[in-house]
């Protein structure tokens, strides 16, 4: 079962559900609120659309897709696989390297806070940036956890991380400056509710210069975490109060070379099957804050 987020020619946004016999159909529902359709609460109004493709969810205009939904907050885990605590450790320019092995075998994750009222984060075809005072700017594709008030698993969609890495790189403590600009988080194209939360979820990231050739490729899984969803949810939630809806980043598993920097003009895709694929352009950060960019934003 998947669930996105529209708007018909800039009215309120609705809900649907993707018709699980025609992966193009999306079925509108009579509930606004998404953790509730997420728990179960799936009344249709008998109204459809059609999507423009099964994976990216595109929808024919006057319709707009957006943001599976506005998460309260955003949370991110982070060196939650081998490869990304091994990047981490490559690009520390400082003598705090140590922190992501010691953070890897730790009983306690890394987590911090990616995005609050969806104020950074775009949906489907929104333009994610990258801050002029970085020169190390990459993709991060993750698995996304929507999580219950209580820490429960309610759903799952694709993320973008957005990462300055030369500026964590520089030290550890400008991590929310490495994490944290405009639209350095992206989220969609829907979201799933698992069958069995046990299967992994194949993640696939593609970027693409502004003439389409793929500059960088790669696959990994989640059946390679370090971690568990359980786990890294019970964490977020432990002594905090979490809103309902909120999203739970799980962690990057592929890390492009040295040599790829995101820059305005290209594309990234990232694609997790079971759930679609997530397009997106990349523009520059300054010209993507909220007053700039009030069409690609979530809301
Ligand atoms: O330690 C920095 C953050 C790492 C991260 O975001 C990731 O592993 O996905
Ligand atoms: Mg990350």
């Amino acid at each position: 079962m998947r669930v996105v987020r529209f708007r018909e020619s800039g009215e309120a946004p609705r809900l649907g559900i993707v018709d699980p016999d025609a992966p193009t159909t999306v079925l509108e529902l009579e509930q606004l609120d998404v953790p509730a359709v997420l728990r179960g609460e799936r009344g249709v109004t008998g109204r459809t659309i059609e999507a423009l493709d099964a994976e990216t969810l595109e929808l024919p205009p006057p319709y707009e897709l957006l943001a599976p939904l506005v998460p309260p907050e955003t949370w991110a885990a982070g060196v939650t696989y081998e490869r990304s605590r091994d990047a981490r450790v490559d690009e520390s320019l400082v003598e705090a390297r140590d922190v992501y092995s010691l953070v890897y075998d730790a009983d306690r994750p890394e987590l911090f806070l990616k995005d609050a009222a969806g104020r950074r984060t775009v949906g489907p075809g929104g333009t994610v940036g990258v801050r002029s005072d970085a020169s190390w700017t990459v993709p991060e594709p993750e698995l996304a956890l929507v999580l219950d008030e209580d820490g429960a698993l309610l759903g799952a969609t694709i993320g973008n991380d957005v990462t300055a890495r030369d500026v964590e790189g520089a030290n550890p403590l400008y991590l929310p400056q490495a994490k944290l600009f405009a639209a350095a988080c992206a989220l969609g194209p829907a979201i799933v509710i698992p069958e069995d939360w046990s299967q992994p979820f194949e993640i696939e990231l593609r970027l693409l210069s502004p003439d389409g050739e793929t500059v960088y490729e790669a696959k990994t899984s989640t059946a390679r975490m370090h971690r568990s969803f359980e786990e890294l949810a019970s964490w977020v939630v432990r002594e905090n109060p979490v809103p309902a809806g909120s999203v739970l980043l799980t962690g990057t598993g592929i890390v492009p070379p040295d040599e790829v920097a995101l820059t305005p003009g290209q594309h990234v895709e990232i694609r997790i099957p079971g759930i679609g694929k997530l397009v997106n352009p990349v523009g520059a950060a300054a010209d993507l804050l909220p007053a700039e960019r009030s069409k690609t934003h979530v809301r």
